[in-house]
């Protein structure tokens, strides 16, 4: 097992559901003894996540920014932006994202199809491509890319989502191998339904559609995938845990 203490993380999507388990599982992992970079563009929960950690764990240091991972250049001017006592990332959690919507094809609103490309495609990639060239000169470094089952099981209703998380999942699968003689581990993490916000942002703040989603069900929660998260970043450097698809039994 590797410790993670002292390391450095950096989490986009971390103002709720897998995002923010996140950093709170690796900081417990790490027993406070960790850095963390919690980004997304709610910035006061970024902020109320912060003053959660720093009350539980004294040596704990977290850095929020606001950054909205749709637009490339925020992407860069944030990265150019982090602390220098922040600036080793040892951990990249590409978690922020997002469905809008289950329309069929011929009458989906463009601009979800623009915010589902750019967050989960273009701000995954962007964020990658500013990240990758720092892993390399430490040559060290776990990249964990938040996939989902439905990048591999589309369905109707979600061609955008399901595309896009394809997309995660064929550049998670290159970048691997393109890293091959490193020490950087390349991660994807393909959930199921997960009860998150996910579904009221999906349905638009339409409380009893998203409820609808998981009636009569038993999903998972956001820890199951965050365990996860812990669990692969803590092995040996050498193994690779390079796919995961985590799903309720029901969804078998
Ligand atoms: P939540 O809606 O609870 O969390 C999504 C996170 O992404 C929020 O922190 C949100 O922050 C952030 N986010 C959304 N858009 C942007 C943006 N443009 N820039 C920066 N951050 C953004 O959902 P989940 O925790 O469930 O989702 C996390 C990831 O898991 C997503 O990639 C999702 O596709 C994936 N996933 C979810 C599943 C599920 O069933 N819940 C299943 C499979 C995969 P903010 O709004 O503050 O910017
Ligand atoms: C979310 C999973 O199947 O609800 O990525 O679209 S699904």
């Amino acid at each position: 097992r590797a410790n993670i203490a002292k390391q450095t993380v950096l989490i986009t999507g971390a103002s709720s559901g897998i995002g923010l388990e996140t950093a709170r599982a690796l900081a417990d992992e790490a027993n406070g003894d960790i850095k963390l970079i919690l980004t997304a563009r709610r910035v006061e929960k970024l902020d109320e996540a912060k003053k959660e950690l720093e009350s539980k764990y004294e040596a704990i240091k977290v850095y929020t920014a606001s950054l909205d991972v749709s637009k490339p250049q925020l992407i860069k001017d944030f990265v150019k932006s982090i602390p220098e006592e922040f600036a080793d990332i040892d951990i990249l959690v590409n978690n922020a994202g997002l469905a809008l919507g289950r329309d069929p094809v011929g009458t989906i609103d463009i601009a979800d199809v623009q915010a589902m490309l750019d967050t989960n495609v273009l701000g995954l990639i962007t964020l990658t491509q500013e990240i990758v060239p720092r892993m390399i000169k430490r040559n060290k470094g776990d990249i964990v890319n938040v996939g989902s089952i439905a990048g591999r099981n589309p369905y109707p209703g979600g061609a955008i989502y399901c595309s896009t998380k394809a997309a995660v999942k064929f550049f998670t699968r290159s970048l691997r191998k393109e890293l091959a003689d490193t020490r950087i581990r390349v991660i994807e993490v393909a959930p199921g339904a997960v009860k998150t916000e996910f579904s009221i942002v999906r349905y638009k703040g339409d409380q009893e559609k998203a409820d609808e989603v998981y009636k009569d069900k038993d999903p998972l929660i956001a820890q199951d995938i965050a365990d996860f998260i812990v669990y692969a970043c803590t092995r040996r450097k050498t193994a690779v845990i390079a796919e995961a698809v985590i799903f309720p039994s029901y969804q078998a």
